[in-house]
């Protein structure tokens, strides 16, 4: 397993709608597997695939608590088929979006279905903290962050800082 580097807004390879994966292979196994360790590596709870470059509609998730026993989770090619009617505030971050929060609504639950990472068919009824890493996640797939429902002075304030800090790296990072 390798620990792959995350790309970071501003970056149009982010904005890129991902691919739908034909069948999960070794090496799309291989990329959940890099994907994952450079999401606990960062201390992340969900990566999509584009955020290490690859525009394959591919998640990783695990929610669990530090001191709970892992619990990874893998999504190839997860739809979305229902959707709650009632919505739920979450402060939501992003490893793309480094050191920024911000509160977003989504539908509390909602059905996905996906492939796991044997390629197999599978269902599931996200709620809480869960469904909002998802839709997150799929938002990833189709370019969107989660900035991009912020107002638009809130969004362009955030984006112009972390341009900045690309000029001015107070860290070398070899
Ligand atoms: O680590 C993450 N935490 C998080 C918190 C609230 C809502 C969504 C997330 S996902 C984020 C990791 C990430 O950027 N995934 O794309
Ligand atoms: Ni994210």
């Amino acid at each position: 397993m390798t620990i792959r580097s995350i790309l970071t807004e501003p970056n149009k390879i982010l904005r890129q709608v991902s691919k739908p994966v034909e069948s999960v292979k070794k090496e799309e196994q291989k990329l959940m597997d890099d994907m994952l360790e450079t999401m606990y590596n960062a201390n992340g709870i969900g990566l999509a695939a584009i955020q290490i470059g690859i525009p394959k509609r591919i998640i990783v998730m695990d929610i669990s608590r530090n001191e709970e026993e892992k619990k990874p989770m893998y999504f190839v090619n997860p739809v979305i088929d229902n959707k709650d009617k009632e919505n739920i505030t979450y402060e939501e971050g992003c490893l793309s979006v480094p050191n920024y929060f911000a509160e977003v609504d989504r539908p509390k639950k909602c059905r996905v279905q996906y492939l796991d990472y044997n390629g197999e068919k599978k269902a599931l009824v996200a709620d809480g903290l869960l469904a909002t890493c998802i839709q997150h996640e799929m938002d990833h797939l189709e370019g969107i962050l989660f900035i991009d429902y912020l107002s638009k002075l809130k969004k362009t304030m955030i984006v112009k800082k972390l341009s900045k800090q690309k000029e001015r790296p107070d860290r070398i990072i070899v």
